[in-house]
């Protein structure tokens, strides 16, 4: 992974008092995590050689690496320059599929679906070509928990152990290199991690409206894994929320038939919120594989 650090607060450099605690510390930080890291020179045939010579040594020592960019090395951003930052303005009902909305009020009703129920029917439409990112917490168990006992293998599932909020850029990034003719790229989020970085959700979704994600949030109201507290958002504004991303099409299901005909219908692009109810098994396994395992497995799944 090739991280680019901002680096505001840098020594000997005029700056807002907010970067004055972390911008003297910043390599200091880099070098106490075995960071690798080099700054970006102020050409663009040095930044060039940089950044090839970081990507380079990323692949050679298996290690994240940070390219370092103060402030004022880049160019002010200019909108009419950019495709697509037009694709993203022009959004809300344009060239994007109307978002198909099948959702029934939500009330004190037992609802029909679950976490479980919703994951089990998801893999069942994962083909065999295809890859999956699941977020962290409960997702991730219960999906280990059902190929484990299907006896399928662990491999072509990315578990976003921890890093909570990240499945889906997990997933964007792997559909980057992952041709649509080999399969799509199936992300299964939980409601609080969709929510944690909503703004780089929209980004992407922005961007994404022709890769081949299908993102599927699992709208259960709750941190489940931890111990069930509260979104801190009305599920119709967490649905109107979603509602307002630019993703190619959106489905809301809160059905078995629903959920059925969204998985069906789903191309890349598309946004299924699936709103279950929150019943979840005490006793769910966790991956007895160490994270390092379980990345061997996902690459030579990929590979
Ligand atoms: C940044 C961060 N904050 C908090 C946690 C602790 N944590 C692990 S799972 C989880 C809840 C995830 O909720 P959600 O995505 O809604 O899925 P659910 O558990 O409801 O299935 C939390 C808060 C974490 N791993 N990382």
């Amino acid at each position: 992974m090739l991280v680019m650090v901002g680096w505001r607060g840098k020594p000997g450099e005029k700056d807002e008092p907010q970067h004055a605690l972390i911008g003297p510390r910043l390599l200091d930080n880099l070098r106490a995590n075995d960071f690798p890291f080099e700054e970006i020179p102020d050409t663009l045939d040095g930044a060039k050689e940089t950044i090839a010579r970081l990507i380079e040594r990323s692949l050679r020592e298996k290690t994240p690496v940070a390219l370092i960019v103060p402030r004022n090395t880049f160019a002010e951003y200019e909108s009419d320059k950019d495709e697509l930052a037009q694709e993203v303005l022009r959004a809300p009902g344009t060239s994007f599929v109307k978002a198909r909305r099948w959702l029934s009020p939500i009330g004190q009703e037992d609802l029909p679906l679950s976490r479980e129920f919703t994951i089990r029917h998801v893999l069942e439409h994962v083909k065999d070509t295809d890859a999956s990112v699941s977020s962290l917490g409960g997702n991730s168990r219960e999906l280990y928990m059902i190929r484990k006992e299907k006896g399928d293998d662990l491999g072509p599932n990315f578990f976003c152990i921890g890093a909570m909020g990240h499945a889906f850029a997990l997933a964007h990034g792997l559909a980057l290199g992952f041709p649509s003719s080999r399969g799509r790229v199936w992300c299964i989020d939980g409601d609080g991690s969709f929510l944690m970085h909503i703004g780089n959700n929209a980004v992407l979704a922005g961007i994404g409206t022709h890769s081949n994600v299908v993102h599927i949030v699992i709208f259960n109201a709750v941190y489940s894994s931890t111990g069930s507290q509260p979104l801190m958002i009305s599920p119709d504004n967490f649905l109107d929320l979603a509602e307002g991303l630019p993703y190619r099409q959106k489905v809301f299901v809160d059905s078995v038939g629903g959920l059925q005909a969204a998985l069906l219908a789903a191309s890349g692009g598309t946004l299924i919120v699936v709103v279950v109810n929150d019943r979840v098994s005490k006793s769910l396994p966790r991956p007895k594989e160490t994270v390092e395992e379980l990345r061997g497995l996902f690459l030579k799944a990929l590979a």
